[in-house]
């Protein structure tokens, strides 16, 4: 009996190890980014990054392996490429080939959000103390807009499998349960279920206003030998998260628990009071604000804005066409103290590309959230037209202490278009101001000038200059670029060429007084013009912009040349194209300009394209030409003429030019094409050196090297005798040396230092070409 047990036990290892588990299939798939991108579980360091859309939406990852522990909880994220997705993931803990879809097996699900522009979904797994310690199959899924469910058949989404080994549960273990109650603005009590490994020493816990959850290392809060904990000071109508571990000796800590999350009730607020409007589900407004309508017009409403230096979302009016604005809102009641200098801070704009509406906002503030109580105004915007978000702020003292409302009007007329307001705050004035509308000009392939306007009061110290090639703000302690500047404007050096910076300004009112950083300037530095080989494939395009340091200038009245994804009607482009779409009353002259490149008088260039059209019914016209700026009438020097593209087939074409004299050319494809005929293709731009072209492609069948390289002064050929002549050119293409009949040693101690190309006539006809460096 006991044999067969034994056998049994065996076999059920053997057969649990081998399952044949479902193969989910989402109907519609996941390359409409339906998928799990990226899959990380930071705790564990598991990460599986950028995976995209598996061949039929389900990929086995199954020889990859998680580490786990029973009894604990586990924060993970999903990336996905498209909004709206819904995650859920399962472990087969029976080892029967079949994920339940409930618990135990049903160890997570979640939701995706926009964090930043990416879709992604945070959760936890949760691992029951109570699993057997092994090896087991664990599935996620995700799928969009309905849940995913094991054994998938419909809809968008992705499955994976990954192999999950599942470790015993910790000695101390955290409790469950976590709830808030007894909510005021400013307090509320915790309370949690009892850790299954009662802990000696109580409990600890953690709260704060950052979803992020602590680490083993994070220092809690509060402790509590009790099931419960009462937290005081908290601010009010602000959202918290919460977490408590057991503390089952002084060695002996658990991990933290899941998560919960409350909200604390509406009361009188304390400066600094920040609204970003952030935390709304738009259109509707922040907690405790209030939007009042006193007129006939629209009401202030949130709304998503993620332009013209908005980030995230923002307060909006939106126009009516009959009547005009007259709208309120209204901040929670703050207290201020009498005789206390406050600064409320905001930005405003105009909706974006309309300067033909203007919009007004006035700003003031008063003892109550009415528009007849708001008899303090601090600011009028009568005539706002800038689409970009613009800075303001004003000082007030009110001269009773007491708590105030902060309330924005918008008044616009009818038929306006839209109004923004964010990133309102409310603090006592600073005494040390920043200075403000930093701009640059004077942009070069290598500097700008930044100049702003000087604070009040000006500071003693000077301005500190933070720059960067990322919009992240700098924090008080970033280290500026530039420390101490006087005056209010100063040129920034060595920038690199067509690159976007991002520049802020600070003021030095003494070495430990700084004011916060301004808001910020950017601006991108020109492009410089280049040396060969220069290709243009398009592919870092964002249709339908041009590349980089390209140009398209109309000369005529027809359409203009733009990007495009890969024509599929026309064979042979692959990746995205330049195109040239007809315009139906007027015919092209539009010209594609590539960036000034640096040529040289004598040298053979070789230029190659591929063009062609999609139609045998409709012709395209292109010509190509070079000159000295980008500008039709500088195209001077013809290439090529196509006057008649109409077989819907990819031509490739090589040429090769030589320009009159040494400079900066550009090369101009110029679409010509009647009105009304269809779309017309160019793609994979390379200009290179003629003889370089050639003769890099012959060394790699020769085989021949040259060492030492660098060299100092003399260069070895490792078979001199396959040689028949020596030729030594400069980078400009200068013929420095020839020499014939080499011996294996070159004496080239002559040469400056430098970059040079050795080229080898062989004695088969065949030559290669070899760059060296002289030291
Ligand atoms: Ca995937
Ligand atoms: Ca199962
Ligand atoms: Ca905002
Ligand atoms: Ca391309």
């Amino acid at each position: 009996m006991k044999k067969i047990l034994l056998v049994n036990l065996l076999m059920a290892g053997v057969v649990s190890y081998a399952q044949t588990y479902c193969i989910p299939a989402f109907a519609s798939g996941c390359s409409g980014g339906d998928q799990i991108d990226s899959f990380i579980i930071p705790s564990v360091g598991f990460t599986h990054q950028g995976t995209g859309c598996s061949t039929d939406a389900y990929g086995d990852f199954t020889s990859m392996t998680i580490n786990l522990n029973a009894g604990l909880n586990y924060d993970f994220f999903v990336t996905h490429a498209f909004s709206n997705q819904n995650v859920r993931v399962w472990i087969d803990f029976n080892n029967d080939g079949t994920f339940d879809d409930a618990d135990p097996e049903l160890v997570a699900s979640g939701t995706s959000t926009n964090v930043n522009g990416d879709n992604v979904t945070q959760s936890t797994i949760i691992i029951p103390a109570t699993v057997t310690p092994g090896t087991y199959r664990m599935r996620i899924g995700d799928r969009y807009s309905s849940q995913p469910i094991p054994c998938n058949l419909l809809g968008y989404g992705e499955a994976h499998d990954y192999t999950v080994i599942i470790g015993a549960a910790p000695s101390c273990l955290a409790p469950s349960g976590v709830t808030a109650a007894a909510i005021t603005p400013n307090s509320a009590q915790l309370s949690w279920t009892a850790s299954t490994t009662t802990p000696g020493n109580g409990y600890e816990y953690y709260y704060s206003t950052s979803n992020t959850s602590p680490t083993a290392t994070t220092a809690a809060s509060g402790a509590s030998s009790t099931l419960s904990a009462n937290l005081s000071s908290l601010t009010a109508a602000t959202v918290y998260y919460v977490w408590v571990r057991s503390v089952c000796s002084a060695t002996d800590k658990s991990a933290w628990s899941q998560q919960a999350t409350f909200t604390t009730a509406c009361g009188i607020m304390n400066v600094p009071y920040v609204q970003n409007f952030e935390s709304v589900t738009v259109p509707a407004l922040p907690l405790c604000t209030e939007v009042v309508n006193d007129g006939s017009g629209n009401e202030w409403e949130t709304y998503n804005y993620n332009d013209y230096g908005f980030t995230g979302k923002t307060l909006r009016y939106s126009y009516n066409y009959s009547n005009a604005a007259d709208t309120w809102f209204f901040t929670p009641g703050i207290n201020l103290t009498g005789g206390t200098s406050y600064r409320i801070k905001y930005k405003y704009a105009n909706s974006s590309g309309t300067t033909v509406y203007p919009e007004k906002l006035k700003v003031a503030y008063g003892v109550s959230a009415t528009s007849a109580d708001m008899t303090n105004p601090l600011a009028d915007h009568p005539d706002i037209v800038v689409s970009t978000a613009t800075s303001n702020f004003v000082d007030f003292t009110p001269t009773t202490t007491g708590v105030y409302y902060f309330g924005f009007n918008a008044y616009s007329d009818a038929n306006m278009n839209q109004l923004y307001v964010d990133d309102i705050k409310v603090e006592v004035t600073p005494t040390c101001s920043e200075p403000t509308l930093v701009t640059a000009s004077n942009i070069t392939t290598a500097g700008a000038a930044v100049s702003w306007t000087a604070a009040t009061p000006v500071p003693a110290g000077g301005y500190d200059i933070y720059y960067s090639t990322t919009n992240t703000a700098p924090t008080s302690t970033s280290t500026p670029n530039f420390a101490g500047i006087t005056g209010t404007t100063y040129s920034i050096p060595s920038l690199a060429s067509n690159t976007t910076y991002y520049v802020w300004v600070r003021s030095v009112c003494s070495t430990s007084d700084k004011s916060a950083w301004s808001e910020h300037s950017t601006f991108t530095t020109l492009c410089s013009t280049t040396n060969l080989p220069y290709i243009v494939d398009f592919e870092n395009a964002t249709v339908p912009n041009l590349p980089g340091c390209t140009e398209d200038v109309n000369a005529g009245s027809g359409n203009n040349w733009e990007t495009d994804f890969e024509p599929s009607s026309v064979p042979g482009f692959s990746g995205n194209v330049l195109r040239y779409g007809y315009d139906y009353i007027d015919p092209a002259d539009a010209w594609f300009f590539t960036q000034g490149l640096n040529l040289t008088a004598g040298v053979q260039y070789t230029i190659s394209y591929k063009y062609g059209n999609n139609s045998t019914s409709y012709t395209e016209k292109l010509k190509v030409a070079f000159g000295t700026s980008k500008d039709a009438s500088a195209m001077t020097n013809p290439i090529a003429d196509y006057p008649s593209i109409n077989d819907k087939t990819l031509h490739e074409e090589s040429l090769t030019f030589t320009v009159p004299a040494t400079g900066i050319y550009y090369i101009g494809f110029n679409a010509y094409s009647d009105a009304n005929q269809d779309n017309l293709y160019l793609d994979d731009i390379n200009v290179t050196n003629a003889n370089l072209a050639v003769s890099e492609v012959a060394q790699k069948k020769n085989e021949l090297t040259i060492y030492p390289n660098p060299f100092t002064d003399v260069l070895n050929i490792s078979d001199g005798k396959k040689v028949k002549s020596v030729l030594v050119t400069d980078v400009a293409g200068r013929l420095l040396k020839t020499i014939d009949n080499p011996s294996s040693e070159l004496h080239l101690g002559d040469l400056k230092q430098g970059l040079y190309f050795v080229t080898l006539n062989m004695q088969d006809g065949s030559k290669q070409t070899i760059k060296a460096i002289k030291k």
